[in-house]
């Protein structure tokens, strides 16, 4: 299959993230983007195509208009107001406080941000908007009749809503690809995120819709990020009553296990019957991650793809998390590789 990738994630360079109460050189760094380029060429995947420039209409399908024009010119003003470091929310519009986003540039970071693990940096803008081109040129691809494509997206996406960022993500590059196909005529939708954090954006953006289906498999919140969402009764609201799914594995969980949350995922996917099927593919399910908890090994990644190219659907795969850098290339080609299988 074909993978798009763009060198513009580049110009996301932070170099902080608040971790343990210090800052650490970022988890999500632009190795990680390049180690599964290289891997992909290796393995003679498929063609390497650059992105086609998509304007915002796409974007705003999905995230609300004041939240990108935040995150378009959150950088400028922070350099304005004369702070020494990256963009870093300190404040939350909490319980029993106004959910408004104030004029001061600490406010509005707090109010549009779900952590503070994600900092904010020149160029980030540019990155986000290169990473959201990626995933959108490589849905035209599947949407004109390519069995799938992958998304090297960078940044990740799946943690941001429509006017939250964090978790590394600023633009939900799944959701709005998943979107894009409704909109050039799609019927039905299915998201199947296999990262080994919950995709708390994606779930929120269709919480309340029945044309597209979300599942998530991931890591019990109750233990580890997000921390507030993710938990087996979120089953969607109103219209999209019975259209969300989480599948919540415990520390340690082996690919044996994971297997299991995997086959109820497709089966639900196949009941759903939908046009075209979106993977944010994170591999932070492997044993190595330095911030997860399952122990999924290499090979299971050629297995996880087998399994999703047997739903034999129009399939988007879009790139999110995965921190071991010197796996992280053979993980991702692996699902790629069993997919085509
Ligand atoms: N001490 C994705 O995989 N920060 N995002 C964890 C660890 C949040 C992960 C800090 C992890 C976000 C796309
Ligand atoms: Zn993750």
């Amino acid at each position: 299959m074909k993978t798009v990738y763009s060198p513009l994630h580049h110009r996301r360079t932070a170099t902080s993230e608040l971790d343990g109460g210090v800052l650490i050189a970022p988890h999500e760094r632009p190795s990680r983007a390049e180690t599964i380029l290289q891997r992909v060429r290796d393995q003679a995947l498929g063609e390497i195509v650059a992105p086609v420039n998509f304007d915002l209409a796409p974007i705003l399908r999905v995230h609300t208009l004041e939240y990108v024009s935040f995150l378009e010119h959150c950088w400028e003003e922070w350099a304005a107001a004369g702070k020494p470091g990256e963009a870093i929310p300190q404040f939350w519009p909490a319980r029993g406080m106004r959910q408004r986003a104030p004029k001061d540039i600490d406010g509005r970071l707090g109010y549009y941000a779900l952590g503070a693990d994600t900092s904010i940096t020149e160029g980030t803008w540019e990155a986000a908007r290169a990473s959201v081109d990626v995933a959108l040129t490589a849905q035209e691809l599947v949407a004109g009749g390519e069995r799938a494509a992958f998304a090297l997206c960078r940044p990740p996406g799946h943690h941001a809503a429509a006017d939250l960022f964090g978790g590394y993500c600023f633009f939900n590059n799944a959701a709005i690809a998943a979107q894009a196909f409704l909109d050039q005529g799609a019927k039905r939708v299915a998201i199947l995120d296999v990262d080994f954090h919950h995709g708390n954006g994606t779930q929120s953006i269709f919480y309340h819709r029945n044309d597209v289906l979300t599942i998530s498999i991931h890591g019990d919140p109750d233990l580890v990020f997000p921390h507030f969402l993710g938990f087996e009764d979120e089953i969607g609201e109103g219209d999209g009553a019975g259209y969300n799914l989480n599948i919540v594995y415990p520390p340690g969980t082996p690919f044996s296990e994971w297997q299991q949350g995997l086959e109820t995922a497709c089966e639900r996917v196949a009941d759903f019957r939908p046009d075209a099927l979106v993977v944010p593919l994170g591999v932070d399910t492997f044993e190595g991650d330095p911030i997860s908890f399952f122990r999924l090994k290499s090979e299971n990644y050629l297995a996880m793809g087998e399994r999703l190219g047997r739903l034999g659907l129009p399939t988007l795969f879009t790139m999110e998390g995965g921190y071991d850098v010197d796996a992280i290339g053979v993980n991702v080609a692996n699902v790629l590789k069993g997919f085509d299988l």
